[in-house]
């Protein structure tokens, strides 16, 4: 092609792809940051602004400054040569101290908002807590027990918070280097391993805000995702209470058939049932299913198991179920499950139609 041509298409070709960089900025967008709905998003965000805006002047004055030297001191003709100048301290002072003092302006905001978003404010609410553990790919969340300071509450890839609370949480990770990032509450943090690290947010309204890891962790760090619902408070309370009881026990037939499927199988190697922990001890590989068919994604929202209103379908449940145990590897590539589950790895104990059914139906149950 030649360069006529392609300077012919760039128009269109530039076009084409500024439009999908603006997709990813309209404000409603789940994941945009643009629509804050909490304090720290939104100090960050006007933050963005301030570094843009003078990123702009900046990048403006630079502009007609060149522009305007180009055409000033360009060669007139053929024979005449321009004069070749070297160094201009006067010139060379102010270049450096126009930028100095517009970094100097915006170091101001950015340090106050480091401050204000390294600890939670100390107000008089009292102060919620959560753990949040990265592992590859998805996330553990531990509450303290409200009835037993010894004691979490452990969930997954799901996370209550009540509503205009700041929430103090700490971040871990038990393999790599993960990151929290939930864009509508606040900005990422990275979760280190053995290094513990620090952030909290708070939300102004009740919602769903997705969540995402967002620093590189493997095959399926694409797929890592969560989902943090804030609610009014007493919901909130009500919702944690239910997390801390038993996962219920139900007593249909093919449901008692999963259960034993489930210990026969080797999930529960990997999966516990039991939602209250002591503190601090060490999870298990996968993630706690106690309550499983309480939470509205499967595989850290991979498969979406709800209603329009947020309630869950059993029906979508069963069927998403159905295909994750058939081959997880086809809903989250290289997911631990699929490469280590004696189930998937060795083609002698691979489940049976019937042993899939069983389980389905007893892991619906737990509600
Ligand atoms: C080697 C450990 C291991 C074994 C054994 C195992 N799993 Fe898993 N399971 C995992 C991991 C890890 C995940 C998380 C996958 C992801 O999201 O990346 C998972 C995810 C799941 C999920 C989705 C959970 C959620 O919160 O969305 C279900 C359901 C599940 N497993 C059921 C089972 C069943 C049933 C068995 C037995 C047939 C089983 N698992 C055996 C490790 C295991
Ligand atoms: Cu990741």
């Amino acid at each position: 092609m030649n360069f006529r041509r392609i300077m012919k298409i760039f128009p269109l070709l530039s076009l084409v792809v500024l439009s999908f960089v603006a997709m990813g900025c309209y404000p409603e967008h789940n994941q945009s940051t643009f629509d804050p709905k909490g304090p720290v998003a939104e100090a960050q965000l006007v933050i963005f602004w301030w570094i843009l805006i003078g990123g702009v002047i900046v990048t403006v004055l630079v502009e007609i400054a060149l522009i305007y030297a180009i055409f000033k001191f360009r060669r007139k003709n053929e024979d005449e040569m321009p004069k070749q100048v070297h160094g201009n301290i006067r010139l060379e002072i102010i270049w450096t101290v126009i930028p100095a003092i517009f970094l100097a302006i915006i170091m101001v905001p950015t340090i106050q908002t480091l401050f204000y978003a390294s600890e939670a404010p100390k107000s008089a609410l009292p102060q919620h807590t959560l753990e949040a553990i990265g592992h590859q790919w998805w996330f553990e969340f531990r509450y303290p027990n409200p009835e037993n300071p010894e004691e979490e509450i452990v969930t997954a890839n799901e996370v209550y918070i009540p509503v205009g609370y700041p929430i103090a949480i700490n971040l871990e990770s038990v393999d790599v280097i993960h990151s929290f990032w939930v864009p509508k509450l606040a900005g990422k943090v990275d979760m280190v391993p053995s290094e513990g690290n620090y952030m909290w947010f708070e939300a102004d309204e009740p919602g769903e805000y997705y969540g995402q890891c967002a620093e590189y962790c493997g095959e399926s760090h694409a797929n890592m995702k969560f989902k943090v619902i804030a609610v009014p408070e007493v919901d909130f309370n009500a919702w944690l209470q239910y997390q801390a009881q038993p996962a219920f026990e139900s007593g249909d037939p093919l449901a008692l058939e999963g259960a034993d499927v489930f210990k026969d199988a080797g999930c529960s190697g990997c999966h516990a049932t039991k939602t209250v922990v002591k503190k601090g001890s060490k999870g298990r590989v996968g993630p706690n299913l106690a309550h499983l068919a309480s939470r509205q994604d499967l595989a850290a929202g991979m498969l979406d198991n709800s209603n329009p209103d947020g309630s869950v379908n059993d029906s979508y449940l069963q069927k998403n179920l159905r295909i994750w145990l058939e081959d997880p590897n086809s809903i989250k590539p290289g997911n631990i499950m699929s490469a280590q589950a004696a189930v998937y790895t060795d083609e002698n104990k691979k489940l049976t139609e019937a042993q899939i059914s069983a389980l389905v139906n007893y892991l619906t149950s737990l509600k």
